[in-house]
Formats: C-alpha cells, structure tokens, sequence
C-alpha cells in the first residue's frame, strides 16, 4: 500500500485539513500519515478559536521516524502555522524527499482576495519560497497573486490566467496548477501548466453556485490520493474537481452553516467507485 504523509493543521470542528485528508486519502486505499502543525478548537474562519502551536514537536516526531526508517510515496502539505513551520517542511522535503517521492503543496494561506487571519505578505513570500520546492503546487488565484505579487481580479480572461501560471513557474515547482478558474460563465475548475513541457491542461466543470469551507482541502486530498494511485495528471485533477462539486451538490441539503464545511461523508462511495473505474480504464 502507498503511503502520504500529510503536513497540516487538525482543526478539531469545522472539516478541513487533517479532518478531510486523513478520511479522504484512506477511502482512496493509501495510507495516511499525520503531521500536526498546531491544534486549533475550529478552523480560523470561527470567532474565537483557540490555537495550541505544535511547532516544536515537528523535529522529534520525524528524528523518530527517520530512526525508525520511514519512507513516503507523497509529501502532501497545506495550512501551516508560522514561517519557522515553513523551514521545517524544507527540511522534511530533504530528508524524506526525493525522485520517488512526490511533493505536493497546497499553499493555504488566503481565499476570495484575502489572506486568513494568521497570516500576512512575508509569510506569502516565505509561502512562494516553499513551492519552489514541490513537484506539484495546487494554489487558487488569490493565493497565486499573494506569491506572485499580481494584481488580485474576480473579473478575468484567459491571459491574465496564463500570466499568473507563468509567474508562478517562475517560483521552481515542475507542475503548477491554479484552482478555481472559471473561463465562461457558470463554470469552474482547473487550468494547469506542466513547467518541463511547456504543455498546459484544463479542466471544467458546472459551477455549482454555494460557497463553503474546506473544499480546497478536498480538492488537494483527491488529486494527491489519485495521484499516488497511479491515476494520470489529467485523471487525478479530474477526478478531484468532480468530486468536490459532489460534496457542494451534496451540502446544499445543508445550506446554514457554510463555514462547517461539505458534507463530503456522504458521497465517499462515489469516490471510492470512480476511482476504481479510472484506474481499470486508463
Ligand atoms: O481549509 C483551509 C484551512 C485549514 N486550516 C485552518 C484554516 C483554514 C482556512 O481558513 O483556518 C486552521
């Protein structure tokens, strides 16, 4: 079996980060480790969390594994706390990585053209830093204009989009994919750039027209799982758009409380279904 180790926060309520990818990753049929970044009562979009740092426990927990002589199919990071967290991960990349070990980061740092409360624009640039490093980095166009230092738009066409991949290119990842573009009305999805070949893949889907938290991680979780299963680029991304519209569709049932996140339980089935059918026909 496959294994990722996965690099970010456990917001005990409120499905993101851990409380997605840990579910998630496993229903794919690929062992999940844990990094815990911090523990926080709810993610950052509730008032009044609370947030216990666990940055000094990031070095003893990998000196055991490395003793223990651990080895990961995938390296899989999202929300990090601090940029001392962010050195950390650097290191982890070195002594974990390497040419069979994918590195995929979900920079989250900032949605809907703002940063999220813990953070500010020296992180975002330690932020573009870290991809520098990755195979595969997965940002949405405000965390792209955050790294980039591109104007922030809701209104755009297809060059302001290919300048955003080519800025980011520039940052060092090998695949770089910008999440949530939406090329014509009523549609959503990915436009990626693979930096070796100069070739560029999109993928849309039906806007589904709600808003709610911790897709990104959903997104992040299914592309890294299918990946590590052997899917195609182009499959994994597929598979990971579509899904995450499922578990949109799916929470509309459940419209009140957006910031709880999707209700991505209920449609694990189809993933788990889907999966098998596109490894069996690729
Ligand atoms: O879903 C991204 C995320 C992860 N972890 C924490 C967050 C957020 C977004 O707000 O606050 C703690």
């Amino acid at each position: 079996m496959k294994r990722i180790l996965t690099i970010q926060d456990i917001s005990c309520l409120g499905k993101c980060s851990v409380t997605v990818a840990l579910p998630v990753i496993s229903a794919m049929g690929v062992e999940t480790v844990i990094l815990p970044t911090a523990v926080l009562s709810t993610h950052t979009m509730f008032s009044g969390f609370t947030v216990k740092d666990l940055t000094d426990q990031l070095v003893p927990i990998t000196e055991h594994w490395k003793s223990q002589n651990v080895t990961f199919d995938a390296i899989y990071t999202g929300y990090l706390g601090s940029a001392e967290e962010i050195e950390i991960v650097k290191k982890i990349f070195k002594d974990f990585g390497g040419d069979d070990t994918l590195i995929f980061i979900d920079p989250v740092m900032a949605d809907n053209g703002k940063l999220y409360p813990a953070f500010d624009e020296a992180y975002a640039k330690l932020n573009a830093g870290l991809c520098g490093e990755a195979d595969i980095i997965v940002p949405n166009i405000t965390e792209a204009c955050f790294m980039t230092g591109m104007d922030y738009r809701t209104e755009y066409d297809e060059a302001y989009v290919k300048e955003l991949l080519d800025k980011l290119a520039a940052l060092g990842s090998k695949v770089v994919v910008l999440t949530g573009v939406s090329l014509s009305k009523g549609k959503t999805g990915v436009y990626g750039l693979d930096t070796v070949t100069g070739e560029t893949f999109i993928y849309q889907n039906d806007l589904v027209d709600a808003t709610y938290h911790g897709t990104g991680d959903i997104f992040a979780s299914v592309a890294v799982g299918g990946l590590t299963r052997g899917l195609s680029r182009d499959k994994a991304f597929a598979l990971a758009a579509d899904y995450t519209a499922d578990t949109i569709r799916e929470t509309l049932h459940n419209p009140k409380k957006p910031w709880y996140g999707v209700d991505f339980e209920a449609t694990i089935p189809q993933l788990v279904s889907r999966l098998a059918v596109d490894l069996a026909t690729q």
